[in-house]
């Protein structure tokens, strides 16, 4: 089977589809990374693609999204399937107006299969919910994504949130997403910056294991 076939199930918007091919590839062995990696990606890639030249508009969008959510659920049991836990806890979520929540999941997803306990707070998260959650969790990571280049200015109003709060020195504040950069990162005084989901956890694990002295 070839990953690029779930990739255009999720061009086409077809769900069933994107789910009896998830399915049929897990139950051949297939690597649940490589099917996120070289299919389900690849296949928003295009989406996004096609949304920009207006060959898609919304509801091609929202049934693309509903495919690749079909998958997501079938792989994801496999990814959290982890034997240690690290007694690390992350809060993932979107900043407020941005209703993008798949690239989060995903991070979230890749997290908990690293032993982390992950409390997933979706989309459209303010920042005093974001802050409020870290404490009564006492989380010490805090995941931040945002997909709009009109909301990743909410990244740092959260991040501003923690040092009006006097938190900042109790979480490590990661964000991500496609408008965000290494630069913008820094700028607003996040822990780190990542483009995908792997290299996410991997930061995100090196950064604690240091600060732990490790
Ligand atoms: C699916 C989709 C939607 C769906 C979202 C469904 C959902 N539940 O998520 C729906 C239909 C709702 C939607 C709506 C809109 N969308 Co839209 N959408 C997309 C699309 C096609 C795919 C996004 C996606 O899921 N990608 C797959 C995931 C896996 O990738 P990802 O999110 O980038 O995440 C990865 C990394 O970025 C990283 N990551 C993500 N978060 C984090 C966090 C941390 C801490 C770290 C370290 C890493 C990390 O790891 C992830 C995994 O590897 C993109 C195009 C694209 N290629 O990005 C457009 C896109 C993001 N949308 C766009 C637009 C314009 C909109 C709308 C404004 C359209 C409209 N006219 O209403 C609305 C906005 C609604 C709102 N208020 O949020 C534009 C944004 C343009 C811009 N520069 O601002 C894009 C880029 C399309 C385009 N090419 O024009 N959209």
């Amino acid at each position: 089977m070839d990953p690029k076939e779930v990739s255009a199930f999720i061009i086409e918007g077809d769900n069933q589809g994107a789910e009896e091919w998830t399915k049929k590839a897990l139950e051949d062995g297939m690597d649940p990374v490589t099917i996120i990696n070289d299919g389900l990606i690849p296949g928003m890639d295009v989406v996004g693609e096609k949304f920009q030249t207006r060959e898609f508009f919304m509801p091609e969008m929202l049934v693309a999204a509903r495919a690749m959510k079909a998958s997501m659920a079938l792989v994801k049991p496999l990814l959290t399937e982890s034997q240690s836990s690290s007694n690390l806890t992350a809060v993932c979520g979107t900043v407020q107006g941005d209703l993008h929540d798949i690239g989060v999941n995903l991070v979230g997803m890749m997290l908990e299969g690293a032993g982390f306990e992950v409390i997933h707070l979706g989309p459209d998260v303010t920042p005093d919910r974001f802050l409020e959650v870290v404490e009564e969790n006492e989380a010490q990571v805090l995941c931040l994504s945002a997909l709009l280049t009109t909301t990743i200015k909410n990244m740092k109003a959260t991040i501003d949130k923690a040092v009006e709060l006097e938190m900042r020195d109790q979480v490590k504040i990661y964000v991500g997403g496609a408008p965000v950069t290494d630069e913008f990162a820094a700028e607003i005084g996040a822990d780190g910056y990542s483009a995908d989901a792997g290299s996410a956890v991997k930061m995100i694990r090196d950064q604690l294991s240091s600060a732990a002295g490790i």
